[in-house]
């Protein structure tokens, strides 16, 4: 199992890039006293939503439309998510609602095509789809009204977006449990396979692995000073006694856009889980290592992301580093000192997963018999098709059977010194042999002209009888 690299940005995110985009100048952003990485394009990262494609053309146009995209550099988060700039779409020009029209069919044309696959696939093909009440389950357009844009489509698109992005995280922790009770299941499943003595080795075994991982490096607090001078020595190489907030947020602000992104921040915790996790070990999970990578990053958001827009601007970030928290945090329990699910969970997790096993063998059982069916009815058919065949041939002999004569003459032609065949008995040589006595018949009246005069069958006069 791998984790997707986690992309979770909000929509009204893209809105503020492209804000900070038209706002500052990518080239007035650097900042002067160290020597910058090569800057990335504004490009925002994908968000992971299965429509953000449409979510990222839809506001790739409006940004086109010089009235939408003033509205959009003064409206702050608050204002979008309350669905204020969604009205403003009224007074964009036509050929931008025109444009929003067409990737709203396109959105929908898609979708009913997703309808369509996913139908096939559980009830198979030719059945009557009912789209209108299907689409009913997506809440980023409106289905009522599947061939224009209004206002109301962005603002479902906007707190669709939002919502969806919010529980993505949650979607997360939910997924990785399930990963950790899987595993748990399993590996009782397989404690159970084994004698007593096995067994004892193998929970030995089990525990020293345990404790083998939970033995590492202390990891620092994330977002303390501590944490983050880590990084400033060891991985950007400079001299830890000049460490400075504002330059390392800089430093680290990867794409220039001045803020820190989650995945900024993420990147920012390599250094810590390098001392837990390393993919060599066998005693240590690397989706473990996500899992712990996700719970800093949301740590952080939460101490320093002010305004709740899953960004950290410079001022957040220096706020944050004049608390006191900073230089001297409490001590970060990691992933191995939770307990990530207790006992009740773990048994109704492994009812559920019997209950999904007695599907699938339902379902393979069923696959079986019909296979087993489709089999019989092959088998009868070869069957039936050798007896056609059989019949054929047999129809096919009694036919050459009738016409065999003919062939025999056309290959055996009289010959003046022929000689009747032995077996006079053969049905086939009869009438080769009557041909073959008036051809004889036939040479002895050459010899004897008076024999022309007289029908052989009244006898004829003998020349060598005297004439009357
Ligand atoms: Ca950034
Ligand atoms: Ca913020």
């Amino acid at each position: 199992m791998r984790w997707k690299r986690p992309t979770p940005l909000h929509c009204w995110l893209l809105i503020g890039l492209l804000v900070a985009a038209e706002a500052v100048p990518i080239d007035k952003i650097k900042p002067i006293d160290v020597e910058m990485p090569a800057q990335e394009t504004m490009e925002p990262h994908d968000t992971g939503l299965y429509y953000d494609r449409y979510l990222r053309e839809v506001i790739d146009v409006l940004e086109t439309d010089k009235h939408f995209r003033k509205k959009l550099q003064t409206a702050d988060i608050e204002e979008i998510k309350a669905g204020k700039l969604s009205k403003e779409l009224n007074l964009v020009s036509h050929m931008v609602r025109s444009k929003l029209d067409e990737l709203k069919r396109q959105e929908v044309a898609r979708l009913r095509m997703l309808i369509k696959a996913k139908m096939d696939v559980h009830q198979g093909k030719d059945i009557k789809i009912d789209h209108h009440a299907l689409l009913k389950q997506f809440d980023h357009l409106n289905h009522q009204n599947p061939h224009s844009f209004e206002s109301e489509d962005l603002e479902m698109l906007i707190k669709t977006a939002t919502s969806d992005l919010e529980n993505y995280d949650r979607d997360r922790h939910e997924e990785f449990k399930q990963y950790e009770m899987l595993k748990e299941h399993e590996r009782r499943e397989y404690l159970k396979t084994l004698d007593d003595v096995r067994r004892k080795e193998e929970e030995m075994r089990f525990e020293e692995m345990k404790k083998k991982h939970r033995d590492h490096p202390k990891v620092h607090h994330p977002g303390s000073k501590d944490q983050l001078k880590e990084v400033w020595e060891e991985t950007d190489g400079l001299d830890p006694e000049d460490f400075d907030p504002k330059t390392f947020f800089k430093l680290h602000d990867s794409n220039g856009d001045k803020f820190l992104d989650e995945q900024e921040l993420e990147a920012l915790f390599t250094k810590e889980l390098e001392k837990i996790y390393d993919p060599n070990n066998e005693e240590d999970d690397m989706v473990e290592m996500e899992e712990e990578r996700l719970r800093m990053r949301e740590h952080v958001m939460n101490e320093v992301d002010i305004n709740k827009d899953r960004l950290i601007s410079l001022e957040e970030f220096l706020k944050a580093s004049e608390k006191r928290d900073f230089t001297d945090p409490e001590n970060w329990e990691t992933l191995d000192q939770q307990d990530l699910y207790s006992e009740s969970e773990l048994r109704q997790f492994e009812s559920r997963l019997a209950k999904q096993q007695d599907e699938l063998n339902m379902k393979s059982h069923n696959l079986m018999k019909q296979h087993q069916e489709l089999q019989s009815q092959h088998n009868q058919l070869q069957v039936q098709k050798h007896e056609l065949y059989q019949a054929m041939q047999q129809m096919e002999q009694k036919k050459q059977g009738q016409k065999g004569p003919k062939i025999e003459l056309k290959f055996h032609p009289v010959k003046q010194d022929s000689t009747p065949p032995e077996d006079v008995n053969s049905p086939i040589p009869m009438k080769a042999k009557a041909l073959d006595n008036v051809h004889n018949l036939i040479q002895d009246r050459a010899h004897d002209p008076v024999q022309d005069l007289y029908p052989a069958t009244t006898g004829a006069p003998r020349h060598d009888e005297p004439l009357h």
